[in-house]
């Protein structure tokens, strides 16, 4: 087939919405809309499966989608032909498990998330529906190439790092499990910053992700929401009863922006709805008549700004009213949706928690306690105690740090000027509360001071983690030792006081986008020597563990190896510009960049092996040819790693260019790290880096796709790297530094990281080149802050860790020169990371956290 299709006249058009239109509520359940005619009684069906029908439909989407014949369409539109195409083979499904959730009502977890990361969409729907070698065939019948095709994606950046990559894995895992979730979230206009490098230091560009058409989005203005902000309260009688209302003094429109997130080729199709927000009015005729345009377009901008931007904090949040304007906005939209759009008209919301749990994503969403109890006791006129037992059945909070200026707060002052309501909501939940302490340790007034949600110092303030622990049936941390050290360090009289709230989950990722979707070589592998049932059981990697004794297979495992770096070297060539060579180890640090996670330790590491070959106290040929790539965002705000970047990018470049070197070290730093260069870049590496400080990574969830992409990981005791070195085994994990309680040791007795520095020659003599300009033109004042604060500072210890770390990296350069036990080590770490699927970690939400099941 190769004749465009001619476009088929459009379909009528229904009547065009005015200004005056009322926001209606047809999508409301209740009495649905009995269709007539017998077409419309039939489910809406798939396009056939084959090559054929691909083409058919990709060049109906491009012809009348897209308004382009083919001859003349550019890459974008045969992109969102395409996307479009592959959307209708998702659509049945999505309509399927709708109409399924509505008849069966059961449980649905409400995952409620400020961040999502989602990647590209296009290779997953292809992946969930099986239609990639079809998609392919089809494009190639068309003269057009699938790869090129999906390059022209923009990822949806909606998240910062980890917590919201995380949140992308859950709604995978329970769509694949076929569990009811909806996710709730943030469409933001610009996502995380495009990140790129002006003589070395990071500049943000703002992230256009929108700009070319966004094909995976289904807007739907009419069903928005309004949201209310400001004002003040009001009480009143209501036949006798005292009632509090809300008064607010503004307002903005919620519309939501639908996503799919299929399953696993399980024919389900869950929702990601993301809100938008608007003006109320869009256009403001009473002001415009006025002649005032300028003011009718600023209340507009005004509105719309919540959404605009992701704020691009990581692990610490930055107080700004915007910020929990964001907040309020996410949640109040959702929670509203939910209730109005989810439930039976006549429900009885006393069995609320039957049908509904609300998963607390870190902090941000925390402002949805206090709301669902204003609805449930100003709206729908519930006592207070009733709407307590129901709201503190509905919650279950995830905490995803230890850094406590990375516990959120919001200032009494801020919280009451913008949710009055609210914020004496708050004070009535934590006067019962303190009541309840109090009873509990009559003779401890400190303890309930302590335990108050409310600060009185510095500032008044708002304690949203309180709030969340208070309210939330369940508190997880999200690897084993952060739990722990959560319930010991960050929340004690908490844990002490609920000890059954406290529990542990511990993260996962999804292996479809992680192993299958990101490295074809070794699903390939993997599958013809296992099965397919891996994918979702991913348990099933153990049966690979005695392959690692055959060496046919080691052999096979290793080409996969060599697959992925081709591929990553020919990507980062016409990408980065940057040429790597082959034959290297490769030495893999991607992640946010943070001084608690320490790129400046692998910098150390770097720079001593640099000193030691330019002094000649090392011959260059003697060491381990080795390649690291560095990949890392920093905060636009935090000075420290923004110099960080500069100086990793001054030491690369010096490095790489220094003949002495004689190419046995290369150093590449491709900026804008992003979900699709993670799905490039872990495939192929063979050396993890997880070396932040013990006790202050949470989990890290980038150590669970190296390994199961089989690198090896050098890393602390922290985080989950404790569990994967359990699971993968000492002889395969290159494990250094203090242990978390001889961190808290030396805090304690007081740390001094000169002392370390006048005793360690190698040390020294590392932090004396970069402090004399060797890497900055012979400036000595460019990376002097840098230098002054692991000489001064250094409070997450870098120095501490040096020599150790340096041991090891040694161990991995022995270890390395054995190619046959390096391969071995490196199956046995893809075998025995079954347990690091987010399959696993939603398994133990349903059965500890949310009491919901799949529901097929
Ligand atoms: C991050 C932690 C990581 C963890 C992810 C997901 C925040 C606040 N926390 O260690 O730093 O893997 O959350 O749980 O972004």
């Amino acid at each position: 087939m190769t004749a465009d299709i001619v476009p088929e006249s459009l379909a009528e058009a229904g009547p065009i919405p005015t200004d005056e239109s009322p926001i209606t509520e047809a999508r409301r359940v209740g009495p649905l809309f009995q269709p007539t005619h017998p077409l419309a009684l039939a489910p809406v069906s798939a396009p056939p499966h084959s090559v054929d029908g691909f083409v058919r439909e990709f060049l109906r989407e491009l012809n009348t989608g897209q308004g382009v014949a083919l001859s003349r369409s550019s890459v974008n539109d045969q992109y969102l032909a395409l996307a479009r195409t592959v959307r209708h083979y998702l659509m049945a499904r999505w309509l399927e498990t709708l109409k399924h959730n509505r008849s069966s009502k059961a449980k649905t977890v409400g995952y409620l998330s400020a961040e999502y990361l989602l990647g590209r969409q296009l290779g997953n729907a292809l992946l969930a529906t099986d239609l990639n070698d079809v998609a392919e065939k089809a494009l190639a019948a068309c003269g057009l190439d699938l790869p090129t095709l999906r390059a022209q994606e923009v990822e949806p950046g909606l998240g910062n790092g980890g917590l919201g990559r995380l949140a992308a894995c859950f709604i995978d895992s329970l769509a694949t499990m076929s569990v009811p979730c909806i996710g709730y979230g943030i469409r933001y206009e610009y996502g995380i910053f495009r990140q790129t490098f002006v003589d070395g230091r990071q500049v943000e560009q703002p992230d256009t992700w929108l700009a070319l058409g966004g094909p995976w989005e289904f807007p739907h203005p009419e069903a928005a929401v309004e949201v209310e902000f400001g004002g003040h309260t009001e009480t009143y009688d209501d036949n006798g009863t005292e009632r509090t209302r809300w008064v607010a003094s503004w307002n903005v429109l919620g519309i939501p922006y639908n996503y799919m997130v299929p399953g696993y080729q399980n024919g389900r199709v869950n929702t990601l709805r993301l809100w938008s927000a608007q003006a109320t009015k869009a256009f403001d005729l009473a002001i415009f008549n006025s002649g005032d345009y300028a003011e009718a377009v600023r209340a507009q901008t005004f509105a719309e700004n919540i959404t605009k931007v992701l704020y691009p904090e990581d692990s610490t949040p930055q107080g700004k009213e915007l910020r929990l304007q964001q907040q309020y906005f996410f949640v109040a939209c959702s929670l509203r949706d939910f209730l109005e759009q989810n439930l039976e008209e006549d429900f009885d919301l006393h069995h609320l928690p039957e049908r509904i749990v609300f998963q607390l994503n870190d902090t941000h969403p925390v402002i949805a306690v206090p709301e669902l109890m204003r609805i449930l006791v100003d709206e729908k006129k519930l006592d207070w105690d009733e709407a307590w037992a129901i709201t503190s059945k509905c919650f279950a909070y995830t905490c995803h740090t230890l850094l406590p200026e990375a516990l959120e707060t919001w200032s009494v002052e801020l919280l009451g000027r913008l949710l009055p309501r609210h914020l004496e909501i708050i004070y009535r939940i934590n006067d019962e509360f303190l009541e309840q302490v109090r009873e509990a340790y009559p003779e401890d007034e400190l303890r309930a001071r302590r335990m108050s949600i409310i600060a009185d110092y510095p500032d008044r303030s708002v304690r949203m983690a309180f709030l969340a622990t208070v309210a939330g049936t369940k508190v997880n941390g999200v690897a084993e030792l952060h739990s722990q050290l959560l319930a010991t360090k960050v929340l004690p009289d908490f844990s002490e006081f609920f000890p059954d709230k406290f529990t542990n989950v511990t993260n996962g990722v999804t292996p479809r986008r992680f192993i299958k979707l990101a490295n074809p070589f070794l699903s390939g592998l993997i599958t013809d020597t296992i099965g397919v049932g891996w994918v979702t059981d991913l348990d099933r990697l153990a049966e690979l563990e005695p392959y690692a004794e055959d060496e046919d297979f080691r052999r096979a495992f290793r080409k996969a190896k060599e697959q992925n770096k081709t591929r990553l070297y020919s990507l980062l060539r016409t990408r980065d510009g940057i040429d790597l060579p082959d034959g290297h180890l490769l030495d893999v640090m991607v992640k946010r960049l943070h001084e608690y996670k320490r790129q400046t330790l692998k910098l150390l590491h770097i720079v001593t092996l640099y000193d030691q070959i330019i002094s000649g106290r090392v011959d260059p040929t003697t060491i381990l040819p080795r390649s690291v790539v560095f990949g890392a965002k920093a905060a636009p705000g935090y000075r420290m790693a923004k110099d960080t970047i500069a100086l990793i990018n001054a030491v690369a470049a010096t490095v790489n260019a220094d003949k002495r070197v004689g190419g046995r070290l290369s150093i590449a730093f491709p900026a804008n790290y992003n979900v699709t260069l993670a799905e490039k870049l872990i495939p192929a590496a063979d050396l993890s880096e997880q070396i932040s400080l013990a006790g202050m990574e949470a989990s890290g969830t980038g150590n669970m796709k190296f390994a199961m992409n089989g690198a090896l990981t050098i890393g602390t005791d922290d985080g989950a790297n404790v569990e994967i070195r359990r699971f993968v085994g000492d002889d395969n994990f290159f494990l250094f530094g203090m242990l978390e309680p001889e961190v808290a040791e030396l805090q304690a007795s007081g740390y001094q990281p000169s002392k370390l520095y006048e005793e360690d020659a190698d040390l020294k003599a590392a932090i004396d080149l970069i402090a004399s300009g060797a890497f900055s033109g012979g400036d000595r004042g460019t990376f002097e802050p840098v230098v002054s604060n692991l000489l001064y500072q250094d409070r997450f210890m870098a120095l501490a860790d040096y020599r150790s770390y340096l041991e090891a990296q040694e161990k991995v350069e022995k270890a390395y020169v054995n190619k046959e036990a390096w391969t071995k080590s490196a199956i046995l770490n893809v075998a025995r990371s079954g347990y690091f699927s987010s399959d696993r970690s939603m398994r133990d939400y349903l059965g500890r956290i949310w009491g919901a099941s799949p529901d097929h």
